[in-house]
């Protein structure tokens, strides 16, 4: 097989990355290892920043996200039970989309088969090489038969877990890492959510989130160890503990449900630099992680593959080679800013046990501060929005 740009991974990323090349008339297939039915189910994040709708809807992927996506003008912060309303569209003119990932991969999916694009799934045994000259190579096996993908340039979208990112000879990458020690319990509940919009409560018990994916099916989450053992966690206990950290403001409206889901995800921050390395670019969790508090995770992998999409477009139509070039540190300015905020929600609104008493008082003085100024207010909505797109 031959193609302009082969792309590993057909998550956010990949997908996307796919469907603007090909809206610039520029070809690409996409490999993934595991099934469409299994990457069309993995319940993942829920949230999209406003250029992300937008992006969505003006690239012919909205329809459905138009019919069935919420559309939210702002989120609530519970402290110990006392509820505070964030007015996005006030305070920055702009709301959020809560549209489930899964969702937007099926919409990208369906999409990308329509206009006879390749996907190839269940592929095994994936390697990239000769990633440092001009004709890069994908090898894999599909259904028990050695393939290769000769290429131009290779869009590595293989998350964290990926091969793309360890291809890259030692030496290149300089990583940069934080873990918390705490991780998220997550369910899906058919369930009404207990707000109309997002509940990001803090509690002396630990935090919990209160999102959804639909009027009737609740996503909620609550802060546990990073090795918490599920077989421990009962859904009574799950509710006992939500309708706890929630606190007596909603306690009456917190409706439960059956427990569709359930699974505990450990919080990290990660980035490696630069995120590229001759002909393979790297794209989404496969160069950079951020904990989900902040609802960055999605939004990045699309933000990097527009960077990636203008590049190539600009190579192929003049062989202008100076965006590709910028690609990374384009990227990673935007990169950067949701470390930081992503990393400021979680410190703000996670219990740290065995803290510092004084770290603890300033923790609080934190949230009283966010939920009493409309300048640390709009700081907040500024980039839970979405901060503006960077220039090439
Ligand atoms: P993905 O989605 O992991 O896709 C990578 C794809 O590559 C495949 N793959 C391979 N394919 C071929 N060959 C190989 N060797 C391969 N190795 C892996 C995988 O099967 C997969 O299909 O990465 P991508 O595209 O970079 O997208 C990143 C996002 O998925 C991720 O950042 C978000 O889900 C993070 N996240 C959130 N992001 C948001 O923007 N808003 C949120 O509200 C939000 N909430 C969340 C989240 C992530 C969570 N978890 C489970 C970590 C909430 C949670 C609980
Ligand atoms: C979700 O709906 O899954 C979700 C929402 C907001 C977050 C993280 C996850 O910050």
């Amino acid at each position: 097989m031959r193609t302009q740009v082969g792309i590993v991974g057909a998550g956010p990323a990949g997908l996307m990355l796919a469907h603007l090349l090909r809206l610039q008339g520029i070809e690409s297939i996409v490999i993934e290892d595991r099934s469409r039915e299994y990457i069309e189910n993995r319940i993942r994040a829920g949230v999209l920043e406003h250029w992300v709708a937008d992006l969505l809807t003006e690239t012919g992927l909205g329809d459905r996200m138009a019919r069935e996506g919420l559309m939210h003008g702002g989120i609530n912060v519970a402290v110990n039970g006392e509820l505070h309303y964030l007015d996005f569209k006030a305070l920055t003119g702009r709301g959020i989309m809560v549209y489930g990932q899964h969702e937007v991969i099926k919409d990208m999916v369906a999409a990308r088969l329509a206009a006879g694009g390749q996907i190839i799934f269940e592929v095994k045994n994936v390697r990239i090489e000769a990633i440092d000259t001009t004709r890069p190579v994908i090898r894999f096996t599909k259904d028990g038969k050695a393939e290769e993908i000769a290429c131009d340039f290779i869009g590595g979208c293989d998350g964290f877990h990926g091969v793309c990112r360890p291809s890259i000879p030692d030496g290149v990458l300089t990583l940069f890492e934080r873990s918390y020690p705490f991780g998220w319990l997550g369910i899906l509940a058919a369930s009404p959510p207990p707000a109309h919009e997002l509940i990001y409560a803090y509690h002396d018990r630990g935090f919990a989130l209160f999102s959804m994916r639909s009027p009737s099916v609740s996503r909620l989450y609550l802060q546990c160890d990073p090795e918490e053992d599920i077989a421990l966690w009962p859904d009574e206990r799950i509710w006992d503990e939500l309708h706890a950290r929630l606190g007596d403001a909603r306690r009456a409206r917190l409706a439960e449900g059956a427990v569709l889901q359930k699974g505990v995800t450990a919080m990290r921050s990660f980035v490696a630099e630069p995120m590229q390395y001759g002909r393979l670019y790297l794209a989404g969790d496969a160069a950079h992680i951020v904990p989900p508090t902040g609802a960055k995770g999605m939004n990045l992998a699309v933000a990097d593959v527009v960077v990636l999409s203008r590049a190539l477009k600009e190579f192929y139509a003049s062989g202008r080679r100076d965006l590709l070039d910028r690609y990374s540190a384009t990227c990673l300015r935007r990169i950067w800013k949701a470390q930081r905020f992503s990393w400021y929600m979680t410190s703000a609104l996670h219990r740290f046990h065995g803290e510092n008493p004084f770290d603890h008082r300033r923790q609080l003085a934190e949230l009283d501060y966010l939920t009493s100024s409309e300048a640390a207010a709009k700081a907040l909505a500024e980039n839970y929005t979405g901060l503006p797109m960077e220039r090439g």
